[in-house]
């Protein structure tokens, strides 16, 4: 298996492939954002690359550059949701341990209410 391939039993290669719906909204050639099916917030958006990663990590160990860029995306999904301007949050969870339940990188990005500290 080379690295980033997609995986048949991956949910989120499913739908970066469109064989699953989600509500996307925004694309790129190298990423897919769309709202979570069980939001914690408002706003709660995913953004996942295209790429097949378990995780935050391996992304930024195996495509530096495009882990930056995922930062970048998770800003312009947070503009475009008109959340950049009062405040938002963006999460990695990695493991099961910390709640982490699909296992394809994605960044949480939650906004349009308050978000207390420490997370849950
Ligand atoms: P995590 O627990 O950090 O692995 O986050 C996985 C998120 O994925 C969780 O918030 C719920 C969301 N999710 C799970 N299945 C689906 C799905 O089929 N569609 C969408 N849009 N989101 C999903």
């Amino acid at each position: 298996m080379a690295a980033g391939e997609a995986q048949a039993d991956c949910l989120f290669c499913k739908i970066v492939a469109g064989d699953v719906p989600a509500t996307v909204v925004r694309e790129t050639k190298d990423f897919v954002a769309f709202r979570d099916i069980n939001p914690q917030a408002p706003t709660h958006i995913l953004v996942i690359p295209r790429a097949h990663y378990p995780n935050a990590g391996e992304l930024g160990a195996a495509e530096p550059e495009l882990a930056g860029t995922l930062l970048a995306e998770a800003a312009a999904v947070a503009a475009g949701e008109g959340i950049d301007e009062t405040g938002y949050r963006v999460v990695f969870n990695t493991g099961a341990g910390a709640g982490q339940t699909v296992f394809h990188v994605h960044a949480h990005v939650m906004g349009g209410r308050g978000l207390t500290w420490p997370p849950g």
